[in-house]
């Protein structure tokens, strides 16, 4: 790389326009050298955050974390030296950059207050530690008011994980076997139908139904579990499979996501779940999933799934190798499908747990991070309905918290969860009822019971029923499910 040094031409005059449109703020003095000939793009910051190594030059604060040259460039902006990075050619030339005044958030205030969109740029921005974690989380408690003004939302749902034997080996994950471990495991359906027998008689809403790709299971095996428990229990709404189950069934078979997905909802799926999102961008995906559904796939099967009536969550893991670019890509490619289809319901940020993972040695995301997460695709995730506060995965009082920096919905009472805790999840195994709505009072937050699609659950003795919003037409409210429970 040439290095040569770059006075800062016009810094006086304010900011410099570059050849691809974006802008070069004002410099503030340069420390080092520089090679101009390839532009700053939007994603320079980062890689500036990843390049830089050892201690800022003397009288300055911190290395810059998040934040670009385009469209809001920070205020000033003080390059330290240059680097030649292993990244991609639109990151390849960059300079590493130090922050001389502390991020403000207010543009993005100004604009979340107006209810304008943030952009790439902006959205990067936030995830700088400079910005500060409350002042974020305010910012997000007004979308999260806006939208739902008090209220959280919970339901009374049961897991069932049907096999944990899996092809695959993902870095992060601590649920799988290998086929011929001694905690490998595939249930059958006598232990299916009696776990959706326990679920109905607790109450349960909804199933949410993930697992392993058992290397000697068919693509019937899987259809038969939702066509077993539907059949048996209709009024239990089964969120089964992710896109990575999906794909694998697809492989099986050699038929289209379509047939596949069709097939599903004729037997009584009734959404997809979250999972298996880990990280879109594939600097990082490469590293900790390689083999299983890529994110061309993983978006071809919710776009298809929306397509088809069916609603689906989203999730991100975040706390492991990814930084603030990928998490930031990762967030704006969920809102441009959300932009086309509008199929997501919620969103829910995963903290990685690392005991028994191939990533033990990483440490676990603090709360503080949880919390500006949480907050920030809360602000960045202007289309999605509602984010999940996943308490078994974020700890009780974190999850609390997060229903003042964006979160509006905890998930559920939950009941044979395996995934976190076979990853070392501390919480308990089940909350009450009793329990989640004492939890959300705590936080200042109406509890109400929702069913898997938000729809109001009303219980009278041992029925419930799920209403239709009446959009305050004064017009009773029309059932859309009913159940009945044992308790
Ligand atoms: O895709 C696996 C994550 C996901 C670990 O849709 C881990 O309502 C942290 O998607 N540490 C599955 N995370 C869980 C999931 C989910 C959870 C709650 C609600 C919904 C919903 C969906 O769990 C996987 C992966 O991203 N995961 N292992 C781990 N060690």
């Amino acid at each position: 790389m040439r290095q040569r040094t770059v006075r800062p031409q016009n810094a006086a005059a304010g900011t410099r326009r570059l050849p691809d449109g974006g802008e070069f703020p004002p410099v503030a003095f340069l420390e080092s050298t520089l090679d101009w000939a390839s532009p700053p793009g939007p994603r320079m910051a980062i890689a500036a955050e990843e390049s830089l190594a050892g201690a800022p030059p003397s009288g300055l604060k911190r290395p810059i974390v998040a934040g670009c040259c385009r469209n809001r460039p920070p205020s000033v902006l003080v390059v330290a030296r240059s680097h030649r990075l292993p990244l991609p050619p639109s990151r390849e030339r960059c300079a590493s950059m130090i922050r001389a005044v502390p991020p403000s958030l207010d543009p993005v205030r100004e604009k979340v207050e107006a209810g304008e969109r943030l952009t790439a740029a902006e959205a990067e921005s936030l995830w700088d530690p400079a910005i500060d974690l409350h002042e974020l989380g305010e910012l997000a408690n007004l979308v999260r008011e806006r939208k739902h003004g008090d209220v959280a939302y919970y339901n009374i749902n049961t897991h069932l994980n049907p096999t944990n034997v899996c092809v695959y080996r993902c870095t992060f994950c601590a649920f799988r076997a290998d086929l011929r471990e001694a905690r490998g495991y595939a249930m059958s359906d006598e232990q299916i139908l009696a776990r959706g027998q326990e679920a109905v008689d607790t109450g349960s809403t909804e199933m949410h139904i993930v697992g392993g790709l058992h290397h000697q299971k068919d693509y019937d095996w899987y259809l038969n579990i939702v066509r077993l428990l539907h059949d048996a229990y209709p009024s239990l709404h089964l969120k089964a499979w992710t896109p990575v189950e999906i794909n694998w069934f697809c492989h099986l078979t050699k038929r289209s996501i379509r047939d596949i997905l069709v097939e599903m909802k004729d037997a009584g799926l009734g959404s997809l779940p979250g999972g298996g999102a880990e990280i879109f961008h594939p600097e990082v995906r490469d590293k900790i999933c390689e083999h299983k559904a890529d994110t061309k796939e993983w978006f071809a099967i919710h776009r298809t799934a929306h397509e088809l009536g069916l609603r689906s969550n989203a999730t991100m893991l975040y706390g492991h190798i990814e930084n603030a670019f990928h998490r930031t890509h990762h967030l704006l490619r969920l809102r441009e499908l959300q932009d086309e289809t509008g199929g997501f319901q919620t969103f829910i940020p995963l903290a990685f747990h690392p005991e028994n993972t191939r990533l033990s040695h990483i440490s676990k995301p603090s709360p503080a991070m949880s919390l500006r997460t949480m907050a920030i695709s809360r602000l960045v995730l202007d289309n999605f309905d509602h984010m999940k506060a996943y308490w078994i995965m974020l700890g009780i009082g974190t999850a609390q918290a997060a229903l003042a920096y964006g979160a509006d919905d905890l998930d559920g009472t939950v009941r044979h969860e395996l995934i976190y805790h076979d990853a070392g999840a501390t919480t308990p195994e089940i909350l009450s009822v009793e329990d989640i709505t004492r939890l959300i009072r705590e936080a200042g937050r109406e509890p109400i019971e929702r069913d898997t699609l938000y729809h109001r659950v009303v219980r009278e003795g041992t029925t419930w029923r799920a209403e239709e919003p009446t959009g305050g037409s004064g017009q009773p409210a029309r059932a859309t499910r009913m159940g009945a429970t044992n308790r």
